[in-house]
C-alpha cells in the first residue's frame, strides 16, 4: 500500500526572498499560509494563488504554489475564472485593503453571490503601503497621512460587515500577533466548501499607526471562542462585526452550517444537463456548411 505524501510548512516556501520592510505583518501572514497549506496536504502544483497589486499582493511569489500577481483590484475575477476552468485546483486569492475594498470593491459582492469556492485573504493594514502611505478604504476617520495632512474626513469601510451583508458563508479575522490562531482560521477557510473570507489585521510598520502594531494587537486581541461566540449565529456575527476598528476580535465570525452550492458545482450540473441534448459534433458543423 502506498502512503500519501505529507507536507511541512517548508514545502510551500519559495526561494524568493520577501522584500517587505523588516517587521511587516505580511511576513506572519505568509508563515500562517505555509502552515495552513501543510495541514491541508495538497501538493503545491494543485494550488493556484492569485493576488492584485500592493505590498501584500507580492505574497504568491513567496510560495511554491502556482502564482499570479495580477492587476490592482482584480484578484477575485481571475481567481474565479481559474476555479471555474479547473475546479479541482485549490484556489487562494489575496491582497490588500486597498486592492480588495477600493479598486476591487465592486468584485467582492459578485464573487460572494456566486459562492465561488475560493479562500480570500485580505491583509488589512488600513493604508496603501506600496504607494507610500495614502489613505485606504479601511483607514480610520481622523488618520493623518500624506493624502490627509489634517486627518481623514471619511468613515472606514467595515470589511467584516461588508462581506456578511453580501452573504459570505465563511467570515473570519486574524492577526499575525497570534500565528497559530491565524494559521487555524486560514486552514478552516480553505476547508470550507464555498467562498471564505479572512480579514487579517496585518500591521504596516512603515506607515501604520502605533496601536495597529503586533505588540498592541497582542494586548488588544479578543478571540471570539473565549467570548462563547457561536459561529453559526449570523445575527450575533453581524453584531460582533460592528466592533471592527474598535475591538480586535479574532477567529470565526460566521460559518454557514448549511453550505450553499458553489457556482462551480452548479455549472458542472448545467453542462451535464445540456450536453445530453446536444447535437453530435459532426451535425453542428453541418449546420454551418452550405450544401
Ligand atoms: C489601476 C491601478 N491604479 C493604481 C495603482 C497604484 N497602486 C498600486 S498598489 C496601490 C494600493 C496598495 O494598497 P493595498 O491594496 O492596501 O496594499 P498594501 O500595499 O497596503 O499591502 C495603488 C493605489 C495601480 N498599480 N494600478
Ligand atoms: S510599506 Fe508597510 S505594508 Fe509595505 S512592506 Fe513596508 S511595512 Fe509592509
Ligand atoms: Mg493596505
Amino acid at each position: 500500500m502506498t502512503s500519501l505524501p505529507t507536507f511541512t510548512a517548508k514545502d510551500f516556501k519559495s526561494d524568493l526572498k520577501p522584500i517587505w520592510c523588516p517587521g511587516c505583518g505580511d511576513f506572519g501572514v505568509v508563515q500562517a499560509i505555509y502552515r495552513a497549506l501543510a495541514a491541508i496536504g495538497r501538493p503545491p502544483h494543485e494550488i493556484a494563488f492569485i493576488s492584485g497589486i500592493g505590498c501584500s499582493s507580492r505574497i504568491p511569489g513567496y510560495t511554491t504554489a502556482y502564482g499570479f500577481n495580477s492587476v490592482h483590484g482584480r484578484a477575485l475575477p481571475i481567481a474565479q475564472g481559474i476555479k471555474l476552468a479547473k475546479p479541482d485546483l485549490l484556489v487562494l486569492a489575496a491582497g490588500g485593503d486597498g486592492d480588495g475594498f477600493s479598486i476591487g470593491g465592486g468584485h467582492v459582492p459578485h464573487a460572494i453571490r456566486r459562492n465561488s469556492d475560493i479562500t480570500y485573504v485580505v491583509m488589512d493594514n488600513q493604508i496603501y503601503g506600496l504607494t507610500k502611505g495614502q489613505l485606504s478604504p479601511t483607514s480610520p476617520r481622523g488618520l493623518k497621512t500624506v493624502t490627509s495632512a489634517y486627518g481623514s474626513l471619511e468613515n472606514p469601510v467595515n470589511p467584516l460587515s461588508y462581506v456578511l451583508a453580501y452573504g459570505a458563508p465563511f467570515v473570519a479575522q486574524g492577526t499575525p500577533a497570534d500565528l497559530p490562531g491565524l494559521a487555524a482560521v486560514i486552514e478552516e477557510a480553505i476547508r470550507y466548501p464555498g467562498f471564505a473570507f479572512v480579514n487579517v489585521q496585518s500591521p504596516c510598520v512603515t506607515y501604520g499607526e502605533a496601536e495597529q502594531q503586533i505588540k498592541a494587537h497582542k494586548a488588544r486581541m479578543k478571540p471570539l471562542a473565549t467570548l462563547g461566540h457561536d459561529p453559526g449565529n449570523l445575527v450575533e456575527a453581524f453584531r460582533l462585526a460592528q466592533a471592527y476598528g474598535a475591538e480586535l476580535h479574532t477567529g470565526v465570525f460566521y460559518r454557514n452550517p448549511d453550505p450553499p452550492p458553489t457556482i462551480e458545482s452548479m455549472v458542472r450540473v448545467r453542462q451535464r444537463e445540456l450536453s445530453q441534448g446536444a447535437l453530435p459534433r459532426g451535425r453542428i458543423l453541418d449546420l454551418f456548411v452550405q450544401h
